[in-house]
């Protein structure tokens, strides 16, 4: 037997295992929180609100524990299709969880609009981040406030990008998890597909180095991709926009700007892959590709 499951005499005593959503506002640093928690760049980061668009399980496994981390995209008032598909990855996420972490970005205070909600009825602590933006004696004030907004177990003062008090959020997260077996093999860190990340890292490069609506009307597919033996890996892509004016942007005068992206993703999915890769990009548009079921549903949202 090579199963790399533990059989259930293996798995020792007082073992935790559960699922964990991450959820929140835009922008407030979930994805960066991922990252840091498991040690890995999986999740997509950027300086732009709605980055993450899909439900994303990231794995943290020890001899004693597995947390099934959830990453999701930032909670919005939904204007267009697309909106609704990553509303719905937030609500599946939440629902599946053991426990809710519902992230806050300590510098923007106490918000108008929240996205309480999702918290009602669950337990749920507050991660308030970017710490390190804000003076130390207006912590506790903050934390009080966001207190009288919702029933939090607990309220964990953190920087993701500084790697500030995760340790005690990850203890905080452990203790309340539910004793059990590991549900996935530990040495894996996802059950999404590479060529999944491979999109995403190509997103993010169009979230990073394009404007105003052009990375918002984007969306990336991988068409093929191929592991070759004596050959760097064949990966090839496809930009889906939702306007012909938006194809010229991209590729740039003389295709300077695609090309400037294609190095950019490639660099990223060889540090990703551990593998020398040909990156292959072709640009398409699909019209209002982001209010039509059928194209989300090919894009693999729920429509
Ligand atoms: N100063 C500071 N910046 C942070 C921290 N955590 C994240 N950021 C920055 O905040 C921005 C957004 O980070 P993301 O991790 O993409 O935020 P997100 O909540 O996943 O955003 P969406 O996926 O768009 O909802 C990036 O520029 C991060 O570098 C932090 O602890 N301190
Ligand atoms: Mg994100």
């Amino acid at each position: 037997m090579d199963s790399p499951l533990l059989m259930p005499e293996d798995v020792p005593e007082g073992h935790r295992c559960g699922y964990v959503a991450l959820a929140g506002q835009p922008n407030v640093g979930k994805s960066t929180l991922l990252n840091a928690l498991i040690g890995q760049k999986l999740s997509i980061v950027t300086r732009k609100p709605q980055t993450t668009r899909h439900r994303i399980p990231a794995m943290l496994s020890a001899d004693d524990h597995q947390i099934i981390f959830l990453d999701t995209p930032g909670i919005v008032a939904p204007r267009y299709g697309l909106h609704r598909a990553m509303m719905h990855a937030v609500r599946d996420a939440v629902a599946d969880a053991d426990l809710l972490v519902l992230i806050a970005d300590a510098s923007r205070g106490v918000p108008d609009t929240p996205g309480m909600d999702i918290v009602q009825g669950r337990p749920a602590l507050l991660a308030l981040n970017k710490m390190d933006l804000i003076r130390r004696e207006d912590a506790l004030p903050l934390a009080e406030a966001w207190l009288a907004l919702g029933d939090f177990d607990e309220v964990v003062p953190i920087s993701a990008r500084k790697g500030t008090n995760l340790d005690i959020l990850l203890d905080t997260i452990l203790k309340r998890l539910p004793i059990g077996p590991p549900l996935y093999p530990k040495d894996m860190i996802s059950d999404r597909p590479e060529r999944f990340f491979v999109a995403e890292i190509i997103r993010e490069k169009v979230f990073r180095l394009y404007r105003q609506e052009i990375p918002y009307s984007t969306e990336v597919r991988i068409v093929h991709f191929e592991e070759r033996e004596h050959e760097k890996d064949f990966v090839s892509a496809e930009i889906v926009l939702t306007a012909d004016t938006q194809k010229g942007i991209l590729i740039g005068k003389r295709g300077h700007a695609l090309k400037r992206l294609g190095t950019a993703a490639r660099k990223d999915i060889e540090a990703f892959l551990g593998r020398s890769v040909y990156l292959d990009l072709h640009v398409k548009v699909r019209s209002d590709w982001r209010n039509r079921p059928a194209f989300l549903r090919s894009f693999g949202y729920r429509a």
